[in-house]
């Protein structure tokens, strides 16, 4: 080998190593904040005309809001699953609670959202609920691996020592005013951990920093002064048709069969419809001040200038609309969910933007507005064309998946549903923004129905082994709720009524 090529060689080799701190040094941090069960109940989405976020306004206000965002899965493990490897539910063969990704042969090297930014120099650090809980199993969650760092995991809590509403028959759903200070909430701690992280950032690499919050997920505990802020004499129901479910297929009513959420029939008859609300109003603004101290850091430690933020919600979430409370359904509450972001190369302030956009295209947007290397195959497309201009068409629609073979396709116009049996659900967003008349089966509308029907997920991937909580498939002909099989004339479970 010539001197010549000795030091070519030589180069290359310190250029391999120098290169991603050399490239990262200039890229700017993101603060990525996941929230738990948070539908549009929230100041900038206006989904609750008494609900006060002044943290989540204020970020909006910095940023771009998508009015038409939308989760790929209404459930916790393949919505997170499905953001977080930019992969739809139907790609990867995660649909349920209790399955990793990674059991899919196909993807069990797939380079995720914090893996790629790691790969392109930065530090990946976590806190909360980011993942589902159970994830990255035990033996995947040594440093290094799926994220530089995790943090303070947290837990649901704390919890009072017996459920001030027994009679839901299930601990975690439950409401009322606990604990009583904000600082003994495990969600103060995990924006504790995110503030201490903040502070005392790498300081050779750029930051990107995932906090989970799990309000206002059940059980909607909330200190006193939360509560306050919505009197019982004054809270207003969200709009809600009786009987908005009768002209729904029965596959649908499948899709929450057995659920612990009580159904609005069920709070009605026990007084509890209020109460419900109101714990949840004051668990969204409960999290709302969290995420403000989290966003009070960044500003005290001068990287607000110079960090991307992206908030989301995993899913959205019934309280009384269509029937019933809880998520795992195909309709407007449980799959809208807030995305905003704000931050370098988000050039528009306090805009809207009414495109339909999904919780997938966050990666792709990430690595656009952090000038990240691309990945190949993701799911998503970047938002980048909405976040210079908001009006700016997105071609694609966005789409829902609710165990195999059901999904919703939602439009500017339109939100088409498909069941795994072939039922259908069709709503005119424009005429109808509540959703209340399925007109599927008005024949005036089966082309829209056959356009609509071709955006459909080409990929119908088979759940991967493991737990089938919350799983509806189809097998052998008939609908299987988490593996039992449903006869058409199984009778009604009582807390669905
Ligand atoms: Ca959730």
């Amino acid at each position: 080998m010539t001197m010549n090529r000795i030091a070519l060689l030589l180069t290359l080799i310190v250029g391999v190593y120098l290169a991603p701190r050399a490239i990262a040094a200039d890229k700017p941090n993101v603060l990525f904040i996941a929230i738990d069960d948070l539908n549009d109940w929230v100041g900038p989405l206006g989904g609750h005309p008494q609900v006060k976020t002044p943290n989540m306004d204020r970020l909006a206000a910095r940023g771009v809001t998508f009015t038409n965002a939308h989760c790929q899965a209404p459930l916790c493990n393949p919505s997170r699953t499905s953001i977080l490897t930019g992969l739809r539910p139907s790609t990867t063969g995660v649909y349920s609670l209790g399955t990793w990704f990674r059991k899919n042969d196909k993807y069990k090297d797939w380079v995720t959202l914090p893996q790629h930014f790691m790969a392109n120099g930065y530090a990946a650090l976590t806190t909360g609920k980011v993942y589902h809980d159970a994830f990255p199993p035990k033996a995947d969650r040594a440093d290094g691996k799926e994220f530089t760092e995790f943090g303070y995991h947290g837990s649901f809590g704390p919890r009072p020592k017996k459920p001030y509403v027994p009679e839901t028959g299930h601990p975690m759903v439950d409401w009322g005013v606990f604990p009583e200070r904000d600082d003994e909430q495990e969600d103060y701690k995990v924006a504790d951990w995110a503030i201490a992280h903040i502070k005392d950032r790498p300081k050779d690499k750029p930051l990107f920093l995932s906090v989970g919050f799990r309000h206002p997920h059940v059980p909607l505990y909330a200190s006193q002064k939360w509560f306050d802020m919505y009197p019982l004499e004054t809270l207003q129901l969200p709009p809600m048709l009786e009987h908005d479910r009768d002209d729904t297929p029965r596959f649908s009513w499948y899709l929450h069969w057995h659920l612990p959420e009580p159904r609005l029939k069920w709070l009605q008859e026990r007084g509890q419809l209020e109460p419900m609300i109101r714990g949840y109003l004051a668990s969204v603004s409960f999290v709302d001040s969290q995420v403000g101290r989290v966003l009070d850091a960044l500003d005290a430690a001068g990287l607000t200038d110079n960090t991307v933020i992206v908030m989301w919600s995993d899913h959205g979430y019934h309280l009384g609309e269509k029937e019933i409370s809880g998520k795992n359904t195909l309709w407007r509450e449980s799959t809208r969910v807030p995305l905003i972001f704000a931050g370098p190369g988000v050039a528009q302030k306090g805009v809207k933007c009414d495109q339909p956009a999904e919780l997938l295209d966050v990666f792709p947007t990430l690595i656009d507005l952090c000038g990240l290397t691309a990945h190949a195959d993701l799911d998503g497309h970047s938002l980048m064309p909405q976040l210079k201009d908001a009006t700016a068409a997105r071609p694609w629609p966005a789409i829902c998946t609710q165990g195999p073979g059901n999904h919703v396709i939602v439009t500017d116009r339109w939100r088409y549903i498909r069941y795994a049996d072939g039922s259908q659900e069709l709503y005119d967003r424009t005429a109808d923004p509540r959703e209340w008349r399925n007109i599927a089966d008005d024949p005036k509308y089966a082309s829209t129905i056959t356009e609509l029907a071709a955006q459909l997920p080409k990929d119908d991937t088979a759940p991967l082994p493991g737990n089938k909580t919350r799983l509806i498939e189809i097998v052998d002909g008939l609908p299987h709720w988490e593996g039992e099989p449903i006869h058409p004339n199984d009778p009604i479970p009582s807390k669905f009524k």
